[in-house]
């Protein structure tokens, strides 16, 4: 029995993955048409809701010829009784079905969705993204996000932190005036937030230990594989430090937590991508920048020394060295050059040339940036003035170090680069949605 519209009652919606558990019981189940197979006598349908793939199985010759005429990816609601088979997907299948559409006949995705593996170049999937994330391998990455941001905020409530939310327009640069957005607001110039940086040290002044998820905007000007223009930040900030290896422990109870998570949350998105998840070690190993320079020019036949920073290779090198010398996929450099870092980087005591800053790095790759600050109100003003820069834009986020702030520090985590690391993929944007870059603004 087939009939062509809706039904207006409530229906009783099983998951697809709950149908091994419903043998013998009669179900409906709702998703889209993953696969339709039409033989002489049997037609099969793979439904594919949230939880996975269902399978039912058509012979009556009136359904089968109405079923032929959905094509893949229109929305389906089936009711039949559920019958063990374990050819079928979780070892069950819905036998005689009434199938009804609940969405027009749908358009011809841009790619095979059905196919195991994705039969398209990265500029097709995103010129395609709102259709081609239901392929299951290009969702994956995205419920291994969803699995890292919940973590990322439960360790950090575990440790007393609170959640805020900031204004992403602001009108000063907090990071670089380099890679900035500007826009008009209401006539007036105003930025694009960087970074919740001048919020979240505000509000060490008010919770002590506070933390965001959110969107910030860079106005990269590469075009390479691990930068984006909008980018989502988890940042976290704590008072009360003596300096930045307080910082450091707290980020290392976030990535256990993270990666705790994602094995347990985002076990088959896992298992789908092959994801190998890191040891977060109870200690992280660290270098020092000038120890890092010195690595590299025994061992890389380069001589970085002198360079206020390092470049994407010898990051590369850093992280190889750490995984063979300390069996760690996770390094910590600390103390980088103050001449590379913003100005409200809490210099090294006794080397001020050096920062109580730190970045960590990933299977190659920058991670998180983080350090003390500077909390004195003096050396604010100290900090803007050898830079050349006036305080007056910076106002409104001097007035909290004005009145009591206490020392403090905190880091800022990429979302896409975490994901895009853990499962190893060759580009930021296959673990971002609807990525924003210097070429594209669409979808
Ligand atoms: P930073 O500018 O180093 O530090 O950024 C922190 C982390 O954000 C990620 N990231 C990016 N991801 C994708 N595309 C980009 N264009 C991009 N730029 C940065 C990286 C990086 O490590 N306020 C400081 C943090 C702090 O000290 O608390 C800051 O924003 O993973």
């Amino acid at each position: 029995m087939i009939s062509a519209s809706a039904s207006a009652s409530p229906v009783r919606r099983t998951l697809a993955a709950e149908l091994p558990r419903r043998i013998g019981r009669q179900v409906t189940v709702q998703g889209w048409l993953h696969r339709r197979r039409t033989l002489k006598s049997v037609a099969f349908l793979i439904l594919r809701d949230r939880s996975g793939l269902a399978q039912a199985v058509v012979t009556d010759p009136e359904a089968m010829t109405m079923v032929g005429g959905y094509p893949e990816e229109t929305v389906l609601q089936v009711t039949g009784s559920v019958t063990a088979n374990p050819q079928a997907p979780g070892g069950a299948e819905v036998t005689s079905p009434v199938v009804t559409a609940l969405s027009g006949p749908a358009a011809a995705p841009p790619f095979d969705l059905y196919r195991p593996a994705v039969p398209a170049t990265l500029p097709t999937i995103l010129d395609h993204a709102p259709v081609a994330l239901r392929h299951p391998l290009l969702r994956a990455p995205h419920a291994i996000s969803a699995a890292s941001v919940a973590a990322f905020r439960t360790a950090l409530d575990a440790l007393g932190f609170t959640e805020i939310h900031t204004p992403k327009v602001v009108a000063s640069a907090t990071e670089s005036g380099a890679n900035v957005f500007a826009i008009d607001w209401f006539g007036t110039r105003a930025y694009l937030a960087q970074s919740p940086q001048f919020f979240k040290q505000a509000m060490v002044g008010v919770f002590e230990r506070v933390y965001e998820t959110g969107p910030v905007f860079r106005a990269e000007p590469h075009d390479t594989a691990r930068h984006l223009a909008q980018y989502t930040s988890l940042d976290a900030e704590l008072g009360f430090i003596t300096d930045h290896r307080e910082v450091m422990a707290v980020l290392r109870e976030v990535l256990a937590g993270m990666t705790s998570a994602v094995e347990h949350h985002a076990g088959e998105a896992c298992a789908l991508l092959g994801v190998e998840l890191p040891d977060v070690p109870n200690r992280i190993p660290e270098v020092h920048f000038t120890q890092a320079q010195e690595l590299l020019a025994a061992h890389t036949g380069e001589d970085p020394r002198g360079e206020p920073d390092l470049a994407p290779a010898h990051e590369r090198w850093l992280s190889q060295w750490a995984l063979r010398e300390h069996g760690s996929e996770f390094l910590f450099v600390t103390g980088y050059p103050m001449a590379k870092r913003p100005f409200y980087t809490h210099p090294e005591p006794g080397r001020p040339q050096y920062s109580n800053s730190f970045d960590l790095l990933f299977r190659g790759l920058e991670l998180v940036t983080g350090g003390q600050r500077l909390h004195r109100y003096e050396d604010y003003l100290a900090a803007l003035t050898a830079r050349g820069e006036s305080p007056e834009p910076y106002a409104g986020y001097l007035a909290a170090f004005r009145h009591g702030m206490p020392p403090h520090g905190g880091f800022a985590l990429g979302l896409e680069r975490w994901t895009t690391r853990l499962t190893r993929a060759d580009n930021i944007r296959r673990a971002t949605l609807f990525p924003r870059d210097l070429h594209r603004l669409t979808p």
